[in-house]
């Protein structure tokens, strides 16, 4: 409870800021997209890391509002980096599933990247395959959202419960491999056969294939050796406050 109110303050008081994680061509290191990672420092408390306040969010129905400045917050910061000459990346938003039903989420996209004189294809959502447990509520909202020309992510992929039947029925770009599947991938021939099957679904479906959690040069290069083109990870840039993302985007392009 205690938490839940200060949410509601957190957001009345501006607590929250977003940073943004590289995404990286693994072939040449290129900035080519982003991850916005939602931070929380409360006045009394301290940081607070979304871990402990997403799932109280969710719980509350506080993600929507949340959500809706996250969304928001990403789109305006994208187009003063335009404005000022940035080159056109691409920016992930996480979107909880309970953001997706019943709370306006494509009208919500539509009226923020017009806006803001966005492209919609530099937007990209990242869902679980948790949105596929009431599927027939979430479908035709995904299907109104990538209707737009928003890129759709499919985050960690690889971890929930679903089946891949959903790979034929739902209107995806991209699925992001889950950093568990990376910890011990350069011991594990397990984990190195399990990477390398979804790198293989992904390119046979024509999607983005995206890896994340890489944390050092090794990975990468196995990566690369697996087909992998594309890369997010501490080996690259930690998530950064927007100067520092801006700074390094401007160094690595
Ligand atoms: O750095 P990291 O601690 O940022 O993120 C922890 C978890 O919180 C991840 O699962 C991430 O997807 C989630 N998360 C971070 N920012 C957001 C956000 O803006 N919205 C939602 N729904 N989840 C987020
Ligand atoms: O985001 P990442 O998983 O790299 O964060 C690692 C740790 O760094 C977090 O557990 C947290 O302690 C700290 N950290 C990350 N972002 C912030 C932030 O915005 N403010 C503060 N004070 N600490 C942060
Ligand atoms: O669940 P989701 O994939 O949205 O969350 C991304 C989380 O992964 C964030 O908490 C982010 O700080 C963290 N992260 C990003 N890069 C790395 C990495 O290289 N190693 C580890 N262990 N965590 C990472
Ligand atoms: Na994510
Ligand atoms: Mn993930």
């Amino acid at each position: 409870l205690k938490i839940e109110t200060s949410l509601r303050s957190g957001l009345v008081n501006n607590e929250f800021e977003l940073y943004f994680q590289p995404q990286n061509d693994l072939n040449t290191s290129e900035i080519i997209g982003a991850e916005v990672l939602l931070r929380w420092e409360h006045p009394k408390l301290g940081f607070i890391p979304p871990d402990e306040f997403i799932p109280i969010a969710e719980e509350t129905g506080l993600i929507v509002p949340l959500g809706d400045w996250v969304l928001q917050e990403s789109c305006s910061q994208l187009r003063k980096w335009l404005d000022v000459g940035l080159p056109p990346i691409r920016i992930a938003v996480n979107i909880s599933s309970v953001q997706l039903v019943g709370s306006k989420l494509p009208e919500k996209i539509q009226q923020v990247l017009q806006a803001n004189n966005i492209d919609p294809k530099l937007l990209c959502v990242e869902m679980t395959e948790s949105v596929m447990q009431n599927k027939s509520e979430t479908l035709p909202i995904l299907k109104q959202i990538k209707e737009l020309g928003v890129f759709i992510s499919i985050d960690d992929f690889g971890t929930g419960f679903s089946s891949l039947n959903y790979l034929k029925d739902l209107p995806i770009d991209e699925l992001k491999i889950d950093k568990s599947f990376l910890q011990d991938i350069l011991k594990d021939p397990k984990e190195k056969a399990i990477v390398k099957s979804i790198i293989d679904l992904g390119n046979n479906l024509a999607l983005h294939v995206i890896v994340e959690g890489i944390e050092n040069e090794d990975q990468v290069k196995l990566l690369k050796e697996l087909n992998c083109v594309i890369g997010q990870g501490y080996y690259f840039n930690k998530p950064l406050p927007k100067e520092e993302f801006e700074a390094a985007v401007l160094i690595s392009n």
